[in-house]
């Protein structure tokens, strides 16, 4: 049988990985993997960065902790960073943007300080994500979509939706 693809969703926090990749599961059946939920569950932390306040990522460990699943193949996962991940793993790159008014309000209100608002604000105007995943990845494999309304939601859903039918169809011939 032919193995599922892996799909990675990354983009600055905020601009509606988990969001997608919930409602992508929902509607696929592939397992969506949120790595700042799984870091916090399993506590996979090598420390505590106070500049920034947030926890540092082991990513040796995160790695470890995924390796069997993303082999198994059908795994969606998501994160604000991307060029840790073993480009054999995934299939598809999407990066989500948002446009700034919106990753503003966003941010704060999810609680973020001004700071770390402005910071990952200025992270989305830089395309930072995305060039960090243009240049971890293949070009042909990463794929930008707009995220800043539900109906941006419902698009890319059916986008992905579609890549992924492309793909099994591609794979069965
Ligand atoms: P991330 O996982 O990138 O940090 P999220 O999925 O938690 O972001 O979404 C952040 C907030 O934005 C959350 O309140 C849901 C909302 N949201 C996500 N995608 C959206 C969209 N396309 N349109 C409107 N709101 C969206």
């Amino acid at each position: 049988m032919t193995k599922l693809p892996n799909i990675l969703i990354t983009g600055t926090p905020g601009v509606g990985k988990s969001t997608l990749g919930v409602q992508l599961a929902t509607r696929t059946g592939l397992q969506h993997v949120c790595v700042g939920d799984l870091a916090d569950i399993e506590q996979l932390y090598e420390g505590y960065d106070d500049e920034h306040k947030c926890h540092i990522l082991d990513e040796d460990r995160v790695l470890d902790e995924l390796e069997e699943k993303m082999s198994a193949g059908g795994v969606i996962v998501d994160y604000h960073g991307c060029d840790f991940f073993p480009e054999r793993w995934f299939q598809a790159v999407y990066v989500l943007r948002a446009d700034t008014s919106v990753l503003y309000n966003r941010l704060q209100h999810r609680g973020y300080e001004l700071r770390k608002v402005q910071e990952n604000v200025q992270c989305e105007i830089f395309g930072t994500i995305f060039e960090e995943a243009h240049s971890s990845y293949r070009f042909e494999i990463v794929k930008e979509l707009p995220s800043n309304t539900l109906n941006d939601l419902d698009e890319n859903v059916e986008v992905i939706v579609q890549w992924l039918v492309g793909w099994t169809l591609m794979q069965s011939r």
